[in-house]
This record gives C-alpha cells, structure tokens and sequence, in this order.
C-alpha cells in the first residue's frame, strides 16, 4: 500500500516520477491544472496527447480512466492524464471519481513510478464538492493494490489541504 502524504503547492514544480492532470476526455488542454501542465511542460505533452488521440482514443479517453505521456519540460518524468468526473447532485459520480485515482495507479505500476503527485481531480471547473472529494480520492488510494511507494496529494488552496488532512486523519481512523 503507498503512503498518502500531503502538501499544499503547485503540482507543476513537483519532483516527483509522474503527476497527474485533471485532464477532460479530448486529451487536449483546458484551464486549471491542465491548463498549468500544458504551459509549464511544453509542447511535447501536446503532441503525445495528439497521438494517443489519433492511435488509441479517436473518441476521447473515458471519464474514470487514466493514460500516460511524457512530462515535457516539467521536473516530473510522465504526465499521467487522468479524467475526472463532472460533479452531479442527482447522480452518484463518487466510483468514477475512485477509477480515475485506482487506474492512474495502474498506469504508474505500467511505468514503474514509485512517487506520484494527485491534484484535487474534479473538485474544480468539474465542482465536486472537495471535502467528498477528498475522501473518495484518500480512499481510492489507500484501498490501492499498487507498487507505488508514496503518493502525494498536492494541494493548490488551504481549504482544500485541510478537507484531505480530514480524509486522512478519518482513514486512519
Ligand atoms: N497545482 C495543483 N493544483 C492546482 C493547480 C496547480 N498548478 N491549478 C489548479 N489546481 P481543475 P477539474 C487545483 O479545474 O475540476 C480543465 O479545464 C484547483 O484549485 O484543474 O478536474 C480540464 O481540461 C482544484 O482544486 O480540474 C477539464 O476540462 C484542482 O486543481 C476540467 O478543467 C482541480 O481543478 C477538469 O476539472
């Protein structure tokens, strides 16, 4: 099982073997941490993003699931895109949001990445309220068969820092 830990900060300076992007299905850029990885990484990733379009995903990557490119000119070796759900009040979208988190792990065993950066997948242009959020994230990692060393919630806001450090501290419980 990995160790969760937890920092607040910009997920683009992480030094870690793969982060995530709250990506959308199209694979090809948009605002928030997406946005933030495509300009601070470079083209690379875009083009990567193309091609897995054009090879494996002519109809976009479906939400729950996760692929990885390379991380450009980021500190981080791979970019593993991941699509969150769009948060919904009259349907329950938590085990979408869960496959997101378990099949980026997946992709980082495929890879080989022992340390692996989240971001707050979906709680903002997709409004998933963060405290459920950030207890369906925690427990889709800790309940993670993965190879994984440490995966590293990093949090853009305080808020939402202290709703994981909520998760957590009731995970452990
Ligand atoms: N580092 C860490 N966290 C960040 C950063 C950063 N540099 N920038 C923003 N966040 P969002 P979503 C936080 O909207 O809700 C895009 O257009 C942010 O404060 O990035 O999954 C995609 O293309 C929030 O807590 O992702 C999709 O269309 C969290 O990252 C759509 O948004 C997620 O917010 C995905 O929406």
């Amino acid at each position: 099982m990995a160790r969760i830990t937890l920092v607040q900060g910009d997920i683009t300076e992480q030094d870690v073997d793969a982060i995530v992007n709250a990506a959308n299905s199209s694979l090809l850029g948009g605002g928030g941490v997406d946005g933030a990885i495509h300009r601070r990484g470079g083209p690379a990733i875009l083009d990567e993003c193309r091609r897995l379009r054009a090879e494996r995903y002519p109809d976009g990557l479906p939400t729950g699931r996760a692929v990885a490119t390379t991380a450009g000119d980021l500190p981080a070796r791979w970019v593993i895109h991941a699509v969150g759900p769009v948060y919904s009040r009259s349907e329950d979208r938590s085990g979408l949001l869960a496959s997101c988190h378990a099949e980026s792990l997946r992709v980082a065993d495929e890879l080989g990445a022992r340390i692996v950066a989240f971001p707050a997948i979906s709680t903002g242009v997709y409004r998933y309220p963060v405290e459920e959020a950030a207890e369906v994230a925690v427990g889709a990692v800790a309940d993670a068969e993965t190879e994984v060393e440490e995966v590293r919630f990093v949090l853009f806001d305080e808020p939402t820092y202290r709703s994981f450090e909520r998760a957590l501290q009731e995970a452990r419980r």
